[in-house]
């Protein structure tokens, strides 16, 4: 049993905005845990778990798993780990995944970085990826980009209202947008 409160980074943002690319460099250097949610349900279809199948149909489709099956994944890597700081990549996309987190995990995240990122520029990344995943065709992307401006776009405006959001422009280099991203956990004192 963890007795002191976690640090929660929520990193939002569309489809190839860069998150996972971003978080690695934000655990290098603020020494986060990193629980990239899309990661943890692939790994559920990978060990052929009870839910796999439901998984990987969700994933296909571009369409958000329920909630209570990504909270419980997320909720297993929180507690096995000794860390206090926690970067959750790729979630929450939906007011009821948000609903969901709060009512499991009762902590709410200190900051929610948002990587707003040109469509275009997303859709050429996602393509020129090369690692296999189901979903990097460009029928499954336009999917996942409607579902991400109907559904996840309202979560990243309840947190905007909160003073909690932190936007970062996903163009440039890598390292030019990690610029940007330093700056918000060096005020944090992390
Ligand atoms: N790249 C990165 N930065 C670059 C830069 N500055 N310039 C040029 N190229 C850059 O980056 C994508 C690609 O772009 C990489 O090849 C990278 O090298 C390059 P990456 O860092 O991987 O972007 P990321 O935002 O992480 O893209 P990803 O495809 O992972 O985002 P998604 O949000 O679509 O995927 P995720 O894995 O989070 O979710 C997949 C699916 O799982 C969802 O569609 C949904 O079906 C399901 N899901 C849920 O149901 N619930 C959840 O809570 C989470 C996921
Ligand atoms: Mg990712």
């Amino acid at each position: 049993p963890k007795e002191k409160t976690p640090f929660i980074t929520f990193v939002l943002g569309g489809p190839g905005s860069g998150k996972g690319t971003q978080c690695i460099k934000i655990v290098e250097t603020f020494g986060f845990t990193h629980l990239s949610a899309g990661d943890l349900l692939r790994r559920e279809i990978a060990s052929n778990s009870a839910d796999g199948a439901m998984i990987l149909n969700t994933i296909k489709e571009g369409k958000i798993v329920p909630s209570q099956v990504t909270v419980k994944l997320i909720q297993k890597d929180m507690e096995s780990s000794d860390n206090d700081k926690f970067l959750i990549d790729g979630f929450p996309r939906t007011e009821e995944n948000r609903v969901s987190f709060d009512q499991i995990i009762s902590v709410e995240p200190n900051v929610v970085l948002f990587f707003d990122c040109p469509e275009e520029e997303m859709v050429k990344r996602v393509l020129n990826r090369n690692q296999g995943r189901v979903d990097d065709n460009l029928e499954t992307i336009k999917k996942r980009l409607q579902v991400f401006e109907a559904l996840s776009l309202p979560v990243i405006n309840y947190y905007s209202q909160r003073g909690k959001l932190y936007t970062i422009k996903a163009i440039g280099t890598e390292d030019e947008i990690f610029e940007q991203v330093r700056p918000i956990f060096t005020a944090f004192e992390l």
